[in-house]
């Protein structure tokens, strides 16, 4: 259901059940949330990078375990709390980057997935569908947070109560990828984005998504506050120190994680 696989420091999840179109039942979300916490928790790993197998990224919750779910009254609210908040709250806040390559459709939670991560480069074939509303839910797994910081809360709302899918080409010009290439070369470029984030500042990567996430919340004096703290913890890493001198005597840096 989900493969695990480390090279150049990148930990590669992908979501791996293209026949449901990598759609996600209790099992998956298990699966998804231990190999983050895996990556999370790995020195190793500097950065992450999620992606389907198949034609779709991720096409959300499985709705045939949810229709036997909903028939067997087994109420959804606990499948939300228990499996979609952590996975997204463990995207968002470990302290290292997370690169989406998304190789095809994306609906409902697969689509939420996705906005949760830190980049997402998508193929020319991948389309984002708010498929919630289709079947009378409201979004969750953080959608109503972060597609409107993505795409403006004109649009979001527009996305999510219309649930038209969204092709690719739109979703750059609406800012909700940063990249769009072809489908062959969707996870290629991906990658080449994850290594060369891991091979990058790791521990300012962790204090710049935790500035990322506490400006969007907060007045600009607290995040004035939060940024000077932040930049502390910076300023005490052998690898600022390290990159300072490399930057004096005109040399690449190298960042150790340090
Ligand atoms: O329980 C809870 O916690 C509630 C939480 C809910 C969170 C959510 O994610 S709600 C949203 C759930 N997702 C959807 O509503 C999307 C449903 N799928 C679609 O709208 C379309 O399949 C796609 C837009 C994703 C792709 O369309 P298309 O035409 O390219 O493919 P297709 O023919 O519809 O699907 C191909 C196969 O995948 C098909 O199976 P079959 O007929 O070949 O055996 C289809 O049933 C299956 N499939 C697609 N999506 C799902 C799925 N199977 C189970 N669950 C799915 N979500």
């Amino acid at each position: 259901m989900i493969r695990y696989d480390v090279a150049d420091a990148v930990a590669t999840i992908t979501l791996d059940r293209p026949e449901a179109m990598n759609s996600l039942t209790a099992e998956t979300k298990q699966a998804l949330h231990d190999a983050l916490r895996r990556a999370a928790h790995d020195r190793g790993v500097r950065a992450v990078l999620l992606t389907g197998s198949g034609r779709a990224f991720c096409a959300g919750q499985d709705l045939r375990e949810h229709a036997d779910n909903l028939e067997a009254g087994r109420g959804l609210a606990n499948t939300v709390r228990a499996h979609y908040n952590p996975i997204v709250e463990l995207i968002s806040t470990m302290p290292k980057p997370v690169v989406a390559a998304v190789n095809g459709v994306a609906a409902g939670a697969g689509a939420s997935l996705a906005f949760a991560c830190d980049l997402r480069v998508a193929s020319e074939r991948a389309k984002f569908a708010l498929a919630f509303a289709g079947i009378g839910l409201a979004p969750d797994s953080g959608a109503s947070w972060t597609l409107q910081r993505l795409v403006g809360q004109g649009h979001a709302a527009e996305l999510m109560l219309l649930g038209e899918p969204l092709d690719a080409a739109r979703a750059l010009e609406l800012g909700l990828v940063t990249r769009v290439v072809p489908a062959e070369d969707v996870l290629k470029t991906a990658t080449d984005l994850a290594v060369r984030l891991a091979q990058g500042p790791t521990l300012a990567y962790g204090a710049t998504k935790r500035a990322l996430a506490y400006a969007a919340t907060h007045a600009l004096a607290d995040s004035l506050a939060m940024e000077a703290d932040l930049q502390d913890q910076c300023v005490a890493t052998q690898d600022h120190l390290n990159a300072t001198r490399a930057f004096l005597a005109k040399e690449q840096p190298t960042f150790n994680a340090e």
